[in-house]
């Protein structure tokens, strides 16, 4: 497997023996819209964005659009408002820029502007978004969804959800190789919670060096916070600190190069031990 994922400005070290990679997730959605608009929404994410940097972020993926299970989709332009002036503000910070996005236009944009990765839960299957990017050397993160946002998990439904969530990615990579992207841009991410159950996302879990391993490619895992933590622990979202780090650690012992986080500070710390006595 590669030992590098090309990303953009950056070459990061997705080895075995090296430490794994802490993502930050920097959302802009309505929510932080509420109290004081625009300008206190920009001013929150940097602050926030330098909190993450502080605690020894590796990548900061930037979100302009909620996915979470029910979520309702945003406007291009909406999406653009939200997401620019970060790329703007953030393009200097010395970390990697990833955008977690399923548009086209929304890549081209952050692309142009100075973005090194970009994270798509739709794993690229937007008619042009493969074309966006190939041209680029920004890294990619393909990840497995069933089904869209608004229906994935009412009625989540696999034979074998492993072979099959291995069976996408393996026809997605296919897909990027013969738009002529390189394979050390790619890193791939089963999509836990992304159209399954608790028994499909531990499935999933226990199988990433084995994905990995079939597929050739590092893996990105997120769970922060997640439903799974919820169901887990019986604790609502505030309260899915403990769980989300034990999901962390068990998800690197298993192989996984990338964790996506909510929680930097406390992540960096558990795998700085972690790494250092495995
Ligand atoms: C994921 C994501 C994930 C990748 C979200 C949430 C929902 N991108 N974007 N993997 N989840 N690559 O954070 O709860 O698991 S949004």
């Amino acid at each position: 497997m590669q030992t590098h994922l090309q990303c953009g400005r950056y070459r990061l070290s997705v080895d075995a023996a090296a430490r794994p990679l802490v993502m930050g997730i920097l959302n802009i959605t309505p929510d932080s819209f509420s109290d004081g608009g625009k300008y206190h929404m920009l001013d929150t994410a940097l602050s926030h964005a330098e909190e993450m940097i502080a605690a020894g972020v590796d990548i900061i993926d930037i979100g302009g659009e909620s996915s979470r299970p029910g979520s309702l989709a945003v406007s291009l332009k909406d999406e653009l408002d939200r997401v620019m002036p970060l790329v703007y503000a953030l393009r200097d910070c010395g970390k990697p820029l990833s955008i977690d996005t399923y548009k086209p236009e929304v890549m081209r944009e952050t692309i142009a502007a100075g973005a090194d990765m970009i994270n798509d839960i739709n794993g690229f299957r937007a008619p042009g978004a493969l074309q966006v990017v190939a041209d680029a050397d920004c890294a990619l993160c393909v990840m497995h969804m069933q089904n869209d946002p608004q229906s994935m998990q009412l009625q989540p439904e696999y034979d074998d959800v492993v072979a099959e969530v291995g069976e996408f990615l393996r026809e997605r990579i296919g897909q990027m190789e013969q738009a002529g992207i390189a394979r050390e841009r790619i890193c791939i991410d089963p999509g836990l919670g992304f159209g399954k159950t608790l028994a499909h996302n531990i499935a999933l879990l226990k199988n990433t060096r084995q994905m990995q391993a079939f597929l050739q490619a590092p893996m990105l895992i997120g769970l922060s916070r997640k439903t799974m933590i919820g169901a887990l622990t019986d604790r609502p979202i505030e309260q899915r600190l403990a769980g989300s780090l034990a999901g962390a650690l068990a998800a690197v012992a298993h192989g996984a190069r990338i964790v996506r986080v909510h929680d930097v500070a406390e992540t960096v710390d558990a795998l700085r031990v972690w790494h250092a006595v495995s």
